[in-house]
């Protein structure tokens, strides 16, 4: 979880007989997240898989019209109304004896921080390039941190139904932009109209993309021989030529695939396909289930904690309210990091001191959810628990133990929310709710309770805010941006705050610490030059 991480670690393969339940359920875990910047297809993808999983029987899409079918991830009313994430979604399922549990995070940067907590629940990663932008920008973002937590990654180029760059200037972009090596596993053959498929490099064989079965249904797989006369009459021969050429030249100076490597993040192997029209997923899936590492080691203020440590250890990454219209209960997301998870188990939460007795435990498909008596390390679960988690906290059996803080991005945008009616007890629940998720940070100036400042990272959140208060909470609000750029709370709380002048305000957040909202990073530094007795934090002090 910090750059000092373990290394990836494979659990011994020994006779299966011979490993405890424990060993057993850890070893056939695969815990992942999918990556990209925005519109590349993770959701797309995301549903795809789950198709070929056997997980769901038709697929949904993102932009479904009105009586089609959303993507399963895409759960969110807002999401679906948009047609993009907008939150981290959860989803379990079996595939060859394997328990993968998936994670398919918002591309777009107004929701970075949730799709950074979700990277850090992961073992391994999906990262999708779009194959006509290649490496964009959030993308490079997300895999700094991967390469931080040393996340091995795996890469799916995806719309290659469409017109798409080279795929060695793909492979280049890859190497030069992320400086990591790019060894391809398949390669396309044409794109758009001149799609013809991928050739699977270490089968030596061949993928022949069919027009039909677009979209709902699972894609027939045809595999012939290379120098198949009849592949070649039907790929043609211009597209035949450039191909082999490619081959010849990535055959020559190409970066081979190397497990080893690839579980340290030092390359990604790299696929070719079209989530949408269902092309390339099957061999994809295929390297999912056996390349992606299993559950790994995660280092905490005691030290490492392996995966198959008795004692149970998980941290909340996510808290989600009013998933299920039905229930309007708040999940805490947990990913378990070490042991069993038992129903009714009595669990410590690090940050208070009273245990907690996990009654309500689930796992989830989307916005689905499912009963579960037991989970292992790998897992991620959902405890319902009203109040009582925060994202960040460590939930352990036994002994003490904390893992490492979550990222927290300090919020960059500052609107002030204003009630529409008079439900200010929704209101207020809404507010707190929505806070204790992570999505916004809630300030209360001169101004009052009734008027409270929400500061965000991304300004797409004050329409999340106003939509989810809306349809979850019946709450009419209008959020008006303020010119506050920054919140700086005060070390010391008890310090006298000298008259603000220029654009500061001084107020409180929930839990009354003050702080001081200024207008700009500039003000910032000069109220630190002015005053350098008064200590100031980016980030609220930890609760006690
Ligand atoms: N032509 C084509 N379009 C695709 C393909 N995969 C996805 N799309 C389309 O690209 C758009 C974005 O796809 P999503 O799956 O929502 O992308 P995403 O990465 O999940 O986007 P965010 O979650 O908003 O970051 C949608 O309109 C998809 O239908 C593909 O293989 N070919
Ligand atoms: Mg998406």
């Amino acid at each position: 979880m910090n750059p000092s991480e373990p290394a990836a670690v494979e659990l011994p393969i020994h006779d299966p007989s011979t490993l405890s339940e424990l060993e057993r359920e850890v070893s056939r875990r695969r815990t992942f997240a999918i990556i990209s910047h925005p519109d590349a297809g993770k959701t797309t993808l995301t549903e795809k898989l789950l198709l070929y999983a056997g997980a769901i029987e038709l697929a949904g899409a993102v932009r479904g019209r009105k009586a089609r079918r959303h993507a399963t991830s895409d759960w969110m009313a807002l999401e679906q109304e948009r047609g993009i994430s907008i939150t981290a979604a959860a989803l379990e399922f079996e595939l060859e004896g394997r328990r993968m549990s998936l994670l398919d995070t918002p591309g777009h940067k107004d929701f970075s921080e949730d799709t950074y907590r979700a990277l850090i629940a992961a073992d391994s990663v999906v990262m999708v390039i779009d194959a006509a932008n290649g490496v964009e920008d959030q993308t490079r973002k997300l895999f700094e941190v991967c390469r931080r937590h040393r996340l091995p990654i795996l890469t799916f180029i995806n719309k290659l139904d469409r017109p798409s760059r080279d795929p060695l200037e793909l492979l280049d972009d890859l190497e030069k932009t992320l400086g990591i090596a790019a060894a391809p596993v398949n390669w396309p053959i044409g794109s758009a109209e001149n799609f013809r498929g991928v050739y699977d490099i270490p089968r030596s064989h061949l993928l022949l993309y069919e027009r039909e079965a677009q979209g709902q249904f699972r894609a027939p797989v045809d595999i012939s021989s290379l120098d198949d006369p009849a592949a070649r009459d039907l790929i043609g021969e211009n597209v035949y030529a450039h191909f082999r050429e490619n081959l010849d030249v990535i055959g020559g100076a190409g970066t081979p695939y190397d497990a080893a490597a690839y579980r340290a993040g030092g390359q990604t192997p790299v696929f070719f396909g079209s989530a949408l029209t269902n092309f390339g997923l099957e061999p994809f899936l295929r390297a999912l289930v056996e390349l992606a590492p299993s559950p790994q080691p995660r280092s905490s203020h005691e030290g490492t904690v392996a995966p198959t440590d008795e004692r149970f250890t998980g941290f909340v990454f996510k808290i989600q309210a009013n998933m299920d219209p039905r229930h309007r209960d708040r999940v805490a997301f947990v990913r378990v990091c070490s042991g069993r998870f038992t129903k009714d188990m009595a669990v410590q939460n690090s940050r208070v001191s009273k245990p907690i007795r996990a009654s309500r435990a689930y796992r989830f498909f989307g916005r689905e959810r499912e009963t579960i008596s037991v989970a292992y390390a790998g897992d991620i679960i959902g405890l319902v628990n009203p109040g009582q988690f925060a994202i960040g906290d460590t939930l352990h059996s036994g002994a003490p133990v904390r893992f490492l803080d979550l990222p927290r991005f300090p919020a960059e945008h500052f609107g002030r929310v204003r009630l529409q009616d008079q439900r200010y007890k929704q209101f207020d629940d809404g507010l707190q709710q929505l806070e204790e998720e992570g999505l916004m940070q809630v300030f209360f100036t001169a101004g009052g309770r009734r008027e409270p400042i929400v500061g965000v990272v991304g300004a797409l959140q004050f329409d999340v805010i106003a939509s989810r208060l809306r349809t979850e909470y019946s709450v009419e609000v209008v959020i008006e941006p303020t010119s506050y750029a920054a919140a700086r709370w005060l070390a010391d709380p008890a310090q006298a705050i000298p008259s603000l002048g220029g654009g500061a305000a001084v107020a409180t957040d929930r839990q009354g610490r003050r702080l001081i909202l200024f207008a700009s990073k500039w003000e910032v530094e000069y109220f630190e030059r002015q005053y350098p007795a008064i200590k100031l934090f980016e980030e609220s002090p930890v609760d006690a």
